[in-house]
This record gives C-alpha cells, sequence and structure tokens, in this order.
C-alpha cells in the first residue's frame, strides 16, 4: 500500500464537511481484512443465538444486555493506527471510541436499514461521532448498500423520527419522510477491506439482502474527547433502547486525553 493513502486529502476532508460522508483512497491490508473475516466466522459460531443483523460491541469481552460474547480482536481492527490517523484528520487527535457494531446482512435474509440519523438516541454532548464503516464483504447495488443522503448533517439537526415495529428492520427508529428526498440518495458501493467515515447526524440507511452473498461491515463510532459521553443521559435513553446498552458502555481512550474531564473512563470495563 501507498502510505499516502492511509492519509486524507484535503478535497476529501472538504467534502466530508460538505456532503457528510467519504470513501478514502485506503484500503485495509489484505491480511487484516482476512483476519476479520475469519474473527466474524468465530463470532457468529460462539453468538449463534443472536441475529447476525445487528450485533452490538464485539470488541467488548464482558457481554450487554444483547449477550454477546465477543473478543479483544475487534478492539485492535477498530483501532488500527490507520483508521485512526484517518480519523483525527477529522475529529481531532484525542479520541474516544464508545461503540462498534457488526451489520452482518446475511445472504438472501439481511434486513433493511430504515432511513435514520444515528445521532438521535446518543447520550454525547455536544453531539459529535464519526462512524467508520468497514466493508468486510464485496457491497454491491443489490446486497444492500448504505446509502446517504448527502449533506443531511449540515446545520447539524436531529430530525423527528418515529417507532415502527417491523420485524424485517434492523433497527425500529425511522426518520420522517418529509426531511429528505429519498431519489438525491448516494450508494455506498465497495470492495471487501473499503472502508467510509460518516457525520453522526447524516440521514442514512440500506435496504434488505435478496441475493446470495452476504453484505458484512464492521462499524466504528468515534467521538472526540471534547465531548462527554453522559452514561446517566444514557441510562434514562436506555429506557427506551435497553438492549444498546447506552448508560453502562465502556469508553475507550485511543489517542490524545479525556479534553472534557467528565467522560468516565472506568464505567463498563
Ligand atoms: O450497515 C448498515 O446497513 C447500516 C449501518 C448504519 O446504520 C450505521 O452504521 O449507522
Amino acid at each position: 500500500m501507498n502510505m499516502s493513502d492511509a492519509t486524507l486529502t484535503n478535497a476529501q476532508i472538504a467534502q466530508y464537511k460538505d456532503k457528510g460522508y467519504i470513501v478514502p483512497d485506503y484500503r485495509l491490508p489484505k491480511s487484516m481484512l482476512q483476519k476479520m473475516r475469519q474473527q466474524y466466522e468465530t463470532l457468529l459460531r460462539d453468538n449463534a443465538a443472536i441475529p447476525a443483523d445487528f450485533m452490538l460491541g464485539p470488541h467488548l469481552t464482558k457481554p450487554g444486555s444483547q449477550g454477546i460474547r465477543g473478543s479483544n480482536a475487534w478492539l485492535e481492527f477498530a483501532t488500527n493506527p490507520d483508521l485512526m490517523n484517518m480519523a483525527a484528520q477529522l475529529i481531532g487527535e484525542n479520541i474516544i471510541l464508545w461503540g462498534t457494531t457488526i451489520f452482518g446482512k446475511p445472504a438472501k435474509s439481511g434486513k433493511e436499514t430504515p432511513w435514520h440519523q444515528d445521532g438521535d438516541y446518543y447520550p454525547i454532548r455536544p453531539l459529535e461521532t464519526l462512524t467508520i464503516w468497514i466493508a468486510l464483504d464485496d457491497v454491491t447495488l443489490d446486497n444492500g448498500p448504505m446509502r446517504f443522503i448527502p449533506g443531511s448533517h449540515k446545520g447539524k439537526n436531529l430530525y423527528s423520527h418515529h417507532w415502527q415495529k417491523n420485524p424485517d428492520l434492523t433497527i425500529n427508529e425511522v426518520c420522517d419522510a418529509k426531511h429528505f428526498d429519498a431519489s438525491k440518495s448516494e450508494d455506498l458501493l465497495l470492495e471487501a477491506g473499503q472502508v467510509s467515515f460518516h457525520d453522526v447526524y447524516m440521514i442514512h440507511g440500506s435496504s434488505a439482502n435478496h441475493t446470495e452473498h452476504r453484505r458484512a461491515a464492521f462499524i466504528v463510532r468515534l467521538m472526540p474527547a471534547d465531548c462527554h459521553y453522559d452514561h446517566a443521559l444514557g441510562q434514562e435513553m436506555g429506557k427506551k433502547h435497553a438492549a444498546h446498552d447506552y448508560g453502562y458502555r465502556p469508553l475507550f481512550l485511543v489517542r490524545g486525553r479525556d479534553v472534557s474531564e467528565k467522560n468516565d473512563l472506568l464505567i463498563g470495563h
């Protein structure tokens, strides 16, 4: 790999600010991608009772309320120095990792992720999060690519959502249609090992996967350590999203220092 691939260009940083997402030139080294895919097989085997569509916190060895038995290997993948270098270009040198998820989108049965904003239920103040979306498989138009509404992050608005109880959805909080024009969406077509970065205010979603090809992605949530991950607020919000453990998430200071001086770096560990 060319070293410069792990560095965002000024044009890419400008695009992140303008559109709310970017796909850098970077690709994970083949050996890392292979290890991640092996770890994913292990994770699925160790957690056969948990639906593969949505697996919360594979980087945690202490099971959360979803009961996942995870592994440190995912923490290592999530904090890969190349990824952190690019993240630092977008959110600064003080970085806290507060979550990971695998959206597995299994072949033939992968569920839809409805249009939503992530930030609607994050106990982070001020609200900021950078998501790194890492493709473990090739993502095509047919197997449920992520779709972004470019520019929807601008203005830092959290738009109204409604609750849609539907077993065919990965999450039930759905952004009200009046806030965006789905015909303006951009599909995230990636090869396995490519990554994208998106802003917490971005409206995004993905359709179901009816193909023969799995579309799994490992997702990393990072916040600048100027922000406060408020566990007490998380416990309050957790009443609605109990399965997400927002009140007890362990925080990992991966770079720099806790600038806010408010983050509880012990809870959940
Ligand atoms: O991978 C998907 O289909 C959905 C991911 C998502 O909503 C997210 O990363 O916030």
